[in-house]
């Protein structure tokens, strides 16, 4: 059956569904959409996720979304390593992390991620052109989020709670990491994966809060994650500098 994976950069949600078919060894066609020149709400696109969003996997006549549920429908689908502990204490653990990376963690260090990067590199173009761009998107949620990005109007109360959720979730994980090996305890997993997406880069956002001194559990994991063949592999897909960073956790 066909598979085609449709996705941005290998990072936040594009990068676990990336990275878990990597590691299980499946060939997909991969179809990069370039989000900051909107693709993802092009006809073509929307004609595959009306919603929109990136990613989605299109497994012959099915269409899946949501990056989380697609990479455990990934690891039941297809043969390759087993990324689901079957302790289910350690799987009950795996989904505990995977909910609070996706609920809590993501969206705070997400909305610094459009504050910084996303907002300043669409901000100088034509207004008009912009305005149309958003009315075009079809999510409310991320109408706004694009509309704030681009008009620099996160409130400075936002970004601070963001900021205040990014230390205290980067506090939590050098916590659990200190005590387990990977996310679920002695295996490595698909929170592992999930964690990797949203956590490679908090040592070049967050330089004091997470660093080899401060945070050295959270360093040893995400260096032992890049080590990894697949990771390797799929990082090499990024086309941005945002992706070319992970470099630093070599050695
Ligand atoms: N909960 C969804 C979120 C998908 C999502 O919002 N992805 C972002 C990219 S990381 C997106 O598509 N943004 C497009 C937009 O806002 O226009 C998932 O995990 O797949």
């Amino acid at each position: 059956m066909a598979l085609t994976l449709y996705h941005w950069e290998p990072n936040a949600n594009s990068g676990k569904p990336m990275l878990a078919l990597a590691e299980k060894g499946v060939d997909y066609d991969s179809h990069y959409l370039d989000l900051l020149s909107f693709d993802q709400h092009k006809p073509e696109y929307l004609a595959v996720n009306p919603e929109g969003t990136i990613p989605a996997l299109v497994h012959g006549d099915r269409v899946l979304t949501e990056s989380t549920p697609i990479m455990e429908y990934v690891d039941e689908a297809f043969d390759g390593p087993s990324l689901r502990p079957q302790d289910p204490a350690a799987r009950w653990r795996m989904r505990w992390w995977m909910r609070y990376f996706d609920a809590y963690f993501a969206p705070s260090v997400s909305m610094l991620g459009w504050n910084v990067f996303v907002g300043p590199s669409v901000r100088q173009r034509d207004q008009e052109q912009l305005a149309n761009a958003i009315d075009r998107i079809p999510l409310e949620s991320r109408r706004i989020a694009w509309r704030k990005a681009i008009f620099n109007q996160f409130s400075q109360e936002e970004l601070d709670e963001s900021i205040r959720r990014t230390r205290a979730g980067i506090e939590v994980l050098e916590t659990h990491l200190a005590a387990n090996r990977w996310i679920a305890g002695d295996e490595y997993s698909l929170g592992d994966i999930n964690g990797f997406n949203l956590a490679y880069a908090l040592p070049l956002s967050q330089p004091d809060h997470c660093n080899d001194d401060k945070t050295p559990h959270i360093l040893a994991w995400l260096r032992a994650i890049y080590r990894r063949p697949a990771t390797k592999e799929t990082w090499a897909k990024g086309k941005t500098d945002m992706a070319s960073r992970v470099t630093f956790l070599e050695g």
